[in-house]
C-alpha cells in the first residue's frame, strides 16, 4: 500500500494474499478503526475511515503479527 496519500475520505481495498487470517487496523490523530472481523486468506474487504492529514500507523491487529512486521506508517497529507 502506498505510505502517503492524501487527507480525506480514504477507502483501503485490502487483499489477503497469505495462507492465514489477517486483518487491517488504523491508528493515529485520534482515530482508531479496524475491520469487524479477519480477512480469510484469497479474500478482500474494504474499509472507509475518515482521515485528518496527519501520521498514522496500519497494522495486522492479529495477535502477535505487528510485531512480526505487518505495520506501517502512512501519511495523509494535506
Ligand atoms: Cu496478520
Amino acid at each position: 500500500m502506498p505510505t502517503a496519500f492524501p487527507a480525506g475520505i480514504v477507502t483501503f481495498h485490502i487483499t489477503n494474499d497469505g495462507t492465514m487470517n489477517h486483518s487491517f487496523k488504523i491508528k493515529g490523530m485520534g482515530v482508531e478503526q479496524q475491520l469487524p472481523s479477519d480477512i480469510p486468506p484469497g479474500m478482500t474487504a474494504d474499509m472507509t475511515v475518515s482521515l485528518v492529514p496527519g501520521v498514522y500507523d496500519v497494522i495486522c491487529p492479529v495477535l502477535g503479527h505487528a510485531d512480526l512486521g505487518m505495520r506501517l506508517s502512512v501519511t495523509a497529507t494535506q
